[in-house]
């Protein structure tokens, strides 16, 4: 959890120094996206992001961040995870990885691969189309999917109070027939064990799980917004007492587990993977024709015409 708001804040920096593109910190956030991502299995099982969990991913490899550095640089190779890294690149259209993620989990069961999904969403997605659809679908032929929402209170100023007259997030899950888990977002072991359970549940044949996991988002939406302007200083206040690492971090002093010293170098030990993720994102050539030849499997004929529109502006010099 230090090591994912650690890497947030450097891209953060990073973005206010004019080295970057827009950013979304996790603050806030840790213990839902690394509880969850903490059950799940990276040689088998998948992550499927929006934008602002990737740096919480670390479990499926230092590759997460190297990928996330190169999407908010622009570089066109951030969406080409090799093969081995069990991750679907940053999601930006709000909803819009529900449905793959389900196609993942759906063909993962067709072929007989053992793994399970894990989808990530935020509580603003659940209002749209896509996350109804998928939901739906995944109900219908037992996906292994895991849809966690991560209910961090806001969808950039709209608070969770104007987004949804349900109940709950966790209540959608009533519509498409499968079970809907409430945890409390900010406790790391909570999700854990929740995310495991709906694992075990999805890898025996039971199908998806919907979870909510309820935590507030303590920075700003992206390095473009000011929450100032609409965040009420006491809810802040009343959720940073619940900080999820503070909290975690309280609970292993107390056992004896964590200490200053132990706290320095989990921090240095991040910082170093950064600049290293950073330096090689840096050091990363641009290959010709790399959406194109990534967009699928092999390339339709319209991205064939689109490849040699480009290769014939590229021998006329227009770069
Ligand atoms: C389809 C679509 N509509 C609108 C937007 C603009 N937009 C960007 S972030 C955001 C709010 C998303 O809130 P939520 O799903 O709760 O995720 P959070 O940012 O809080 O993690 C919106 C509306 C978008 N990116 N995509």
């Amino acid at each position: 959890m230090l090591r994912a708001r650690r890497w947030s804040t450097r891209l953060f920096n990073l973005q206010r120094q004019g080295r970057m593109g827009t950013t979304a910190p996790i603050d806030g956030e840790e213990a839902a996206v690394v509880g969850s991502a903490a059950a799940m299995d990276p040689a088998v099982d998948w992550a499927v992001p929006q934008y602002r969990e990737p740096v919480g991913l670390s479990r499926f490899g230092d590759r997460v961040l190297l990928h996330t550095i190169l999407y908010h640089l622009g570089h066109p190779d951030a969406g080409a995870y090799p093969p081995d890294i069990h991750v679907f690149p940053t999601q930006i259209s709000i909803a819009a990885q529900i449905p793959h993620a389900v196609g993942l989990a759906w063909g993962l069961r067709l072929r007989g691969e053992p793994g399970a999904v894990l989808c990530y969403f935020g509580d603003g997605a659940t209002s749209e189309g896509d996350f109804y659809e998928a939901a739906n679908l995944a109900g219908v032929v037992r996906a292994p999917v895991i849809l966690l929402c991560v209910n961090n209170s806001w969808a950039i100023s709209t608070p969770v109070r104007l987004q949804t007259a349900a109940g709950s997030i966790a209540d959608k899950a009533a519509a498409a027939g499968i079970p809907g888990v409430r945890v409390d977002g900010n406790d790391v072991v909570a999700v854990r064990e929740a995310t495991a359970a709906a694992r075990r549940r999805a890898l025996a044949g039971e199908g998806p799980t919907l979870i909510e996991a309820v935590t507030y988002r303590m920075g700003p939406h992206t390095t473009a917004d000011d929450p100032t302007r609409y965040v009420p200083p006491e809810e802040l206040a009343a959720w940073a007492e619940r900080d999820p690492i503070a909290r975690l971090g309280t609970r292993l002093e107390q056992a004896g587990l964590w200490d200053d010293d132990r706290q320095r170098a989990a921090e240095e030990d991040a910082d170093r993977r950064f600049d290293a993720a950073f330096d090689a994102a840096q050091a990363t050539p641009l290959r010709d024709d790399v959406f194109i030849d990534t967009a699928y499997a092999s390339p339709t004929p319209q991205l064939e015409r689109q490849r040699r529109l480009l290769h014939d502006e590229r021998s006329r010099g227009a770069g």
